[in-house]
This record gives C-alpha cells, structure tokens and sequence, in this order.
C-alpha cells in the first residue's frame, strides 16, 4: 500500500445482512463510486497483484465438494496424479517470478492435510518458494494447530480456504465437511500467524442474500482476512454444477464492490472464471475494488485467461504489477 494515501474510513465487523444486500443492489454505478472510493483511499489504484496457482497434488480428492473437478465422487475428466516432486514446484515457481508473478500458491486436493512425508514435502516446497523472494500461499484442506504453526515456520505467508457461499446454501454444495470445520481451519491459520486467504464462489444457484451472508461472514473475522477471492464456477462436465447458467459478468462485478466495501484493506481477489469475461468487464472488476489476479496458464486444473492477453490489458489500462508486500526468508 502507499503510505501517502490516506485510509480515512474506519474497518467495520458489526455489517448486517440487510445492509449488505441493500449495498449490493444498489444502481450499479453508485456502487461502482462507493467502491472505488474506498479502494482509493487505501490502495494505489493502478496497481495489480499477480499470483500464480499450481497443483501439487491434484485430483482424487474424497471431499464432494459439486463444483470441484477434483472430487473422487464426480466423474470429471480430471484423473487423480501423484504428488509434484520438490524440483518440480521450484522450477515453476521459478517460471512464474520470472513472468512477473510475486505470490506462488500451491493447492492439493486433500480433505486435510496428514501428517507424515507428503506434509513434509509441502513444507519443503514452502521453503523452496520463499527462497526465491515469492510470497507463498497453500492451500490443501483441513489444518490443526500445530500444522498451521509447522507451515508458519517454514515461511508460509497466507493459507487459501475459502467459506465459498453461506452457512446456509454450503450444504447444499458440500456434504462431507461442515462450515463451522472450515472456519476453525481459518482460526488455526490465524493462530499461528499466517495471514487469511478466504473467499467464495458464485454462479452455484446460491441468491443474493447467500452472498451478502458470506460477506458478512468475512467481514465479521477480526482481522478481516488479508486476502478475499472471488470466484465465477466455472462449469466442468462430470460435476454436479456442470450445467449451471454462466455468471452474468455484472453480478461478478458487484460481488467484488461489496467485498471492497466491507473489507476495505484486503486484496480482493478475481480468481477462477476470468478466461470468460472480455476485457471491459475484468476492468470494470478493477474499478470496482479487485486489486489482485491469477496469472499464469492454468488455474488449478482449468485453464486461465491467456498470459499474453493479460499482459496487453494490463499495458493497455496502465496497471501496474505489485511489488512482492513480504522479503524473502
Ligand atoms: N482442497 C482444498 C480446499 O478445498 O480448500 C484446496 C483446493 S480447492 C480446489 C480451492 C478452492 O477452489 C475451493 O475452495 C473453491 O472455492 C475453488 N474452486 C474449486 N473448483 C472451482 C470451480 N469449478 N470454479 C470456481 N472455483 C472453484
Ligand atoms: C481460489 O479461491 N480460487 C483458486 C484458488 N483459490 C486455489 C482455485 C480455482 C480453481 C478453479 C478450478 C480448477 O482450476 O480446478
Ligand atoms: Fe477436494 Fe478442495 Fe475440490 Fe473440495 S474443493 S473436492 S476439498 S479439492
């Protein structure tokens, strides 16, 4: 952040749901202004984070999570591989600081980590990425206490685990964990000193007010979590989500807004869905608040919007890529 912007507006964690929904039905583009305007006051506007995603462990997962690819019990085109080996990650981490990512994000589709070899090698892939100055993320499912503070020590600086909708709308999507399993996951995280990575998804059929009730629900953390992604589902085949409607790119819009709005010092994330929206409306997402994005050719296991065209929006906007907020170890 830019020490010379001043952060006028005072951080809330009493919003309300109706407040909320009111706020995000606004006329588009009196949220569009309160939006920018707090954006403005605490981040540089031109400024962009790039992160890069990769998979450490994909597929096979038992969660059933119905918007994943990567759940066992779905029939989708993504086969279960075994783990990356160490090299592996650090070459492309290596790759992805080179085209001018600053945070390395390592996902495995785990329910929960386990300790034991795989958890060690996630810790020494973490070291890996830090020695080369990156921010590093993780994401692998359920964390104890005293894996949040193993993680801590090898130099994790966040922990990606998102509430995805409401308390409410969550089982419906997800039966075999409960939300209240993935909030005591963000207080292990808290706890041990990592800042918190968490967001949602929308486009799963969930309403507006699933949406302010998650919002609200980050909001309510205290600290807000460091880092809110919002993701568009992206549909994939063998899914129970499969044949969901695509996202209408203003409903992105005015997620991001109201994420903006109630967590004014977070970077709000454009995550998953962005290979789907023309180059106006991933600008009008940066209008609205989102000051961070995947970059790179793949998500987790889905393609990402194309390196190059991002490249040339963000030349053509006059953005500026983010410089690394953590030193290396
Ligand atoms: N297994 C870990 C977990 O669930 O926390 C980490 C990996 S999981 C794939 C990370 C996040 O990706 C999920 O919480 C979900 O929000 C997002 N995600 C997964 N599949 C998606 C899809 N098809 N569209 C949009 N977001 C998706
Ligand atoms: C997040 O909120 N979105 C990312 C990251 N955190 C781990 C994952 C998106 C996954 C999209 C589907 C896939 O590529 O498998
Ligand atoms: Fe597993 Fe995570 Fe996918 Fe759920 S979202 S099925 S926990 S990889």
């Amino acid at each position: 952040m830019d020490a010379s912007l001043p952060d006028t507006t005072p951080l809330r964690h009493d919003w309300t749901v109706s407040e909320v929904v009111a706020l995000h039905d606004l006329p588009l583009l009196d949220l569009l202004h309160r939006a920018q305007t707090v954006h403005r006051a605490f981040h540089p506007p031109d400024s962009i984070q790039l992160c890069t995603l990769l998979s450490v462990k994909t597929g096979g997962c038992p969660e059933d999570c119905s918007y994943c690819p990567q759940s066992a019990k779905h029939e989708s085109p993504v086969e279960s591989e075994k783990m990356l080996d160490v090299e592996s990650v650090i070459a492309s981490a290596r790759r992805a600081r080179e085209a001018g990512s600053t945070r390395f994000c390592m996902g495995a589709a785990w329910r929960e980590v386990k300790e034991g070899p795989a958890f060690d090698r996630v810790l020494t892939m973490v070291r890996g990425v830090k020695e080369l100055g990156l921010e590093a993320c993780c994401t692998l499912g359920m964390l104890s206490e005293s894996q949040a503070v193993a993680l801590k020590e090898a130099g994790l600086d966040a922990y990606n685990h998102n509430l995805d909708s409401s308390r409410e709308f969550y089982g419906t999507i997800i039966t075999t964990r409960t939300y209240d399993d993935r909030l005591r996951t963000l207080e292990h995280v808290r706890k041990a000193g990592i800042t918190v990575c968490s967001g949602g998804i929308i486009g799963m059929g969930e309403g507006t007010r699933d949406r302010a009730l998650m919002l609200v629900t980050l909001a309510r953390l205290d600290p807000h979590p460091e880092s809110v992604p919002i993701n568009a589902l992206v549909p994939v085949e063998g899914t129970p989500l499969a044949h969901r409607p695509p996202v209408d790119p203003l409903e992105l819009v005015r997620m991001i807004a109201t994420a903006r709005i109630l967590m004014p010092r977070s970077m709000v994330r454009l995550s998953a869905g962005r290979s789907s929206l023309s180059r106006e409306a991933q600008l009008l997402c940066m209008m609205a608040g989102a000051n961070s994005l995947f970059y790179g050719d793949k998500l987790l296991t889905t393609p990402n919007a194309d390196t190059d065209d991002d490249e040339r929006l963000l030349r053509d906007a006059g953005m500026r890529p983010l410089a690394p907020s953590v030193r290396a170890h």
